[in-house]
């Protein structure tokens, strides 16, 4: 097979940026490790910027996102029993969108079926050759079958786990990391949120996030040790722990029903520098990945795959490669401002096990003091709604 851009991994990241593509006429190829029923049971990201929001409209994916999502103007942080509220839109003067990323995954397979756009599922061992060439090429399985997707540019939206970053020479690769010392667990529930607006919950016993995905359905998430398994949480066990961590009039509301889906994500800050070699792109968590505190991940797949976008048109339209030879510098630039935000964001929200009194301390200091200055809780409004890309 011969196509321009290969795309490996049939993610959020892979699949926006191959409808955008398609759209401008310029050919390409999603090879997708896994089954698309398997990608749409994650449940990940519920809160998109408006960036992404821009580029699901661009990607002409945006119309069950527009009718569906639901307009964020704040959030609460729960802190010693009490709610302080973040008015992101009187702060920032803007607003997040909750929509969940099963739902937009699947407006984008949606979007590539009436374009007749290709994407192969199941493709075992895919592995990208010859990336410092100008003839890379993608080999993979189908079954028993060996294929080969002949290409100009390899595109690595893999995820973490992927094989693109992997084929990056050592030499080459630079990898920064934070392995935090606990995980989410998350319960997806039919039942009414606790609050219409999000609760980042601060306790002694471990951070509680209540999120949502709508009016009917409910997500929400408590720190654990990384030695804990699902199995080890019943639905009870779960409701109990996280009404303790809840202030009393918020867990008096909670409403509690049988889990849906239940999970553990470990929590890790990750960036691999450079996010191109040869004629292979990085994008999305493929590079770098955030705990999900502050709800960057996703959102900051989406200014990586606006470079890489906006870099490739200029390439094919007009002859200019200097967005794609600018590309790593400046989703790099954007990235590691992500990554700042969500480390601020986890530090000063978790509970680490073993922490000296001195960082209680601080760390006590630190939220008084966000909840106190206007111009500190503009801050994490202007982060918290996107940087600009
Ligand atoms: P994905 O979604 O991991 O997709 C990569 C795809 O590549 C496939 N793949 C391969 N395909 C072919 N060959 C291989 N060798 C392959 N290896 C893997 C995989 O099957 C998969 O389909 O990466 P992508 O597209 O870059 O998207 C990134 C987002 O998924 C991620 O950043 C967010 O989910 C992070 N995140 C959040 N982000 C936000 O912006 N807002 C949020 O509210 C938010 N909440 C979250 C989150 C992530 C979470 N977890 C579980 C880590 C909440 C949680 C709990
Ligand atoms: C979610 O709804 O899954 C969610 C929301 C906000 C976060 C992380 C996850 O910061």
């Amino acid at each position: 097979m011969e196509t321009k851009v290969c795309i490996i991994g049939g993610g959020p990241s892979g699949l926006l940026l191959s409808q955008l593509l398609h759209l401008k006429g310029i050919d390409n190829v999603v090879l997708e490790k896994h089954s698309r029923d398997h990608v749409l049971a994650r449940i990940r990201a519920g809160v998109l910027e408006h960036g992404f929001a821009r580029l699901m409209r661009e990607a002409e994916c945006g119309e069950r996102m527009d009718r569906e999502g639901e307009i964020h103007e704040g959030f609460f942080i729960a802190d010693a029993g009490r709610l302080n509220r973040i008015d992101l839109q009187g702060l920032s003067g803007n607003s997040v969108l909750v929509y969940g990323q099963t739902e937009l995954t699947r407006d984008l397979y949606e979007a590539r079926d009436r374009m007749r756009g290709v994407v192969i599922h199941n493709a075992q061992d895919v592995q990208p050759h010859d990336l410092d060439t100008e003839r890379p090429y993608v080999t993979y399985r189908d079954r028993d079958e060996a294929m080969r997707v002949d290409c100009e540019f390899v595109i690595g939206a893999d995820g973490f786990h992927g094989v693109s970053r992997k084929s990056i020479p050592k030499s080459v690769l630079r990898e920064a990391e934070k392995v935090y010392p606990f995980g989410w667990l998350g319960v997806l529930s039919h039942t009414r949120p606790v609050s219409p607006e999000l609760v980042y919950a601060r306790h002694p016993r471990g951070f509680a996030l209540c999120s949502l995905r709508s009016q009917t359905l409910s997500r929400y998430y408590i720190q654990v040790p990384l030695t804990d398994s699902v199995e080890d949480w019943s639905d009870d066990a779960f409701w109990s722990e996280l009404k303790r961590r809840l202030p009393e009039e918020v867990a008096a509301r909670l409403v509690t029903g049988p889990s849906i889906e239940k999970s553990i994500a470990p929590l890790r800050s990750f960036v691999a520098e450079p996010m191109r070699h040869g004629r292979l792109f990085l994008a999305g968590d493929a590079a770098h990945i955030v705990p999900p505190t502050g709800a960057r991940g996703l959102n900051s797949a989406a200014s990586d795959i606006h470079y890489l976008y906006h870099a490739m048109l200029a390439h094919y339209e007009r002859g200019d490669s200097s967005g794609l030879d600018g590309y790593s510098a400046k989703a790099l630039a954007r990235v590691w401002k992500a990554q700042r935000f969500s480390w601020w964001m986890t530090t000063l929200l978790h509970t680490f096990p073993d922490s000296p009194a001195y960082d209680q301390r601080l760390q006590q200091t630190e939220l008084e003091y966000l909840l106190s200055s206007e111009k500190a809780m503009g801050s994490l409004a202007e982060n918290y709604v996107g940087l600009p890309f």
